[in-house]
């Protein structure tokens, strides 16, 4: 009954006002699930103000561009330098907005006397830096690439070669400890790219690190995923499954450095997908576009960001908007009900709980505790349709409601939806037969 009368008043209040409820930031909207949505930012773009405009609008969390890099922050060795750090991270908190520190050790953009440096002075001059820019950001940081793109590209799934890489293969985690050590509030990430695909080695690779970080007890607290896309590399279907698979090794996943090559359509598709696979991992924590508007790109030719040149929002950044103000893939459902039917009592309670995701299709698995005899309707929301079920005995009421009973193969059931773009969980009731 009260459910009823709520959604009459909702049908109303969105008849007279159809925004109510939607956020019309990228950074409102992706709060409203406990996200973050960010940008990088360049120091010598702050003078302009379309930029700072969008900036400070859509933006709450900000990424150094290159002001925060080894060459930046340490041109001779023991001379730190923040100039230009410092005028993002100041203009960012004035804002309220949040810090990502990028990046503390690379085997790129390092200061000249680094990379004519080996061995023991440069493991030592590496761990200095880390100290050193970490304490000195020490409270102002979310979270910290500690370590970025030491993988290799292609089929080996191990590290790239590198000076660092060639004082040790333990110069990762020595890293993270010195990070930890020095800003212990900061959440410490391994940053890379090409790392999207789940069947890929580096990907591959990249898990197989955290697992023996986690494992070991080696300060690692997030991944994150650069996620530089175009036609050559395009969003894999499976990206929710890469996600979901490093989030379940007990650390938070972030998109870092997102743009998609493209315009139009078939960009905007794919920023919703990217933003979807996110927002379907309870650990994805947020996004950061890698510029803000195409020119600001370092690949200015491929428009690959959520503002045109002018400083317009594009097909892409309105894709991004609804997905974000839909929070589709963060809402639980109702996940238990209790009902009893029979007349001597005799209750029982369905527990849904999440299965595989993939681009097209997630699957779902009930558990009836109270009775072997029950019976379970299970209800999708359009366009879902439920295409497969195993250890139960289905029929259909209608194209949205199944109802479940046993077959024989215990109280735990499960099916698998295809979602046509729609992630929330099924209605799930059961009553004992
Ligand atoms: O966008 C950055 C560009 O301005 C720099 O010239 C370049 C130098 O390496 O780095 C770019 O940012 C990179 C980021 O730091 C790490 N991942 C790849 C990014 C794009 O190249």
């Amino acid at each position: 009954m009260s459910t009823l009368v709520a959604a009459t008043v909702g049908a109303a209040v969105l008849a007279a006002s159809p925004a109510s409820g939607a956020a019309s930031t990228l950074a409102a909207a992706a709060q409203q699930s406990g996200r973050y949505f960010g940008t990088a930012v360049a120091a010598n773009k702050l003078g302009d103000s379309t930029y700072v405009g969008i900036l400070n609008r859509e933006f709450d969390m900000v990424t150094a561009e290159n002001e925060m890099k080894m060459d930046a922050t340490e041109p001779n060795q023991n001379q730190f330098s923040y100039g230009n750090a410092d005028r993002i991270v100041n203009q960012a908190r004035g804002q309220g907005k949040r810090i990502r520190g990028h990046a503390l050790a690379w085997h790129s953009q390092q200061p000249g006397w680094m990379q004519n440096m080996s061995g023991t002075a440069l493991r030592n001059a590496m761990l200095n830096h880390v100290t050193q820019v970490a304490t000195y950001y020490r409270g102002k940081i979310y979270a910290w690439d500690v370590v970025n793109e030491a993988f290799a590209d292609g089929n080996s799934g191990g590290r790239r070669d590198s000076n660092l890489q060639r004082t040790g293969n333990d110069w990762i985690e020595a890293a993270f400890r010195a990070a930890r050590a020095a800003d212990p509030g900061a959440k410490l990430c391994y940053n890379d790219y090409n790392t999207d695909n789940w069947s890929h080695a580096k990907t591959q690779g990249v898990y197989r690190m955290v697992q023996d970080f986690k494992s070991r007890g080696v300060p690692i607290d997030c991944v994150g995923f650069q996620a530089h896309f175009n036609s050559g590399n395009p969003v894999p279907s499976n990206y929710h499954t890469t996600l979901q698979n490093f989030a379940a090794l007990g650390v938070d996943v972030q998109i870092t450095e997102l743009d998609i090559e493209g315009s139009g359509n078939t960009q905007a598709q794919q920023y919703q997908g990217v933003t979807q696979a996110c927002l379907s991992v309870p650990r994805c924590t947020g996004i950061t576009v890698w510029g803000i508007r195409d020119t600001d790109s370092w690949r200015a030719s491929g428009t690959p960001l959520l503002f045109d040149g002018s400083g317009n929002k594009k097909a892409a950044y309105n894709s991004v908007l609804n997905v974000l103000n839909s929070g589709t893939g963060t809402t639980p459902p109702t996940t238990t009900t209790t009902t009893s039917s029979n007349p001597g009592g005799g209750g029982c309670t369905a527990t849904y709980s999440e299965g595989e995701k993939w681009n097209d299709r997630f699957n779902g698995n009930v558990t009836v505790t109270g009775t072997d005899n029950w019976v379970v309707t299970v209800t999708v929301s359009s366009p879902q349709r439920i295409i497969a079920t195993w250890n139960t005995s289905a029929t259909w009421s209608s194209a949205n409601v199944m109802t479940a009973r046993p077959n024989g193969s215990g109280n735990t059931f499960g099916f698998t939806i295809q979602h046509g773009g729609n992630w929330n969980w099924p209605s799930i009731s059961c009553q004992a037969a």
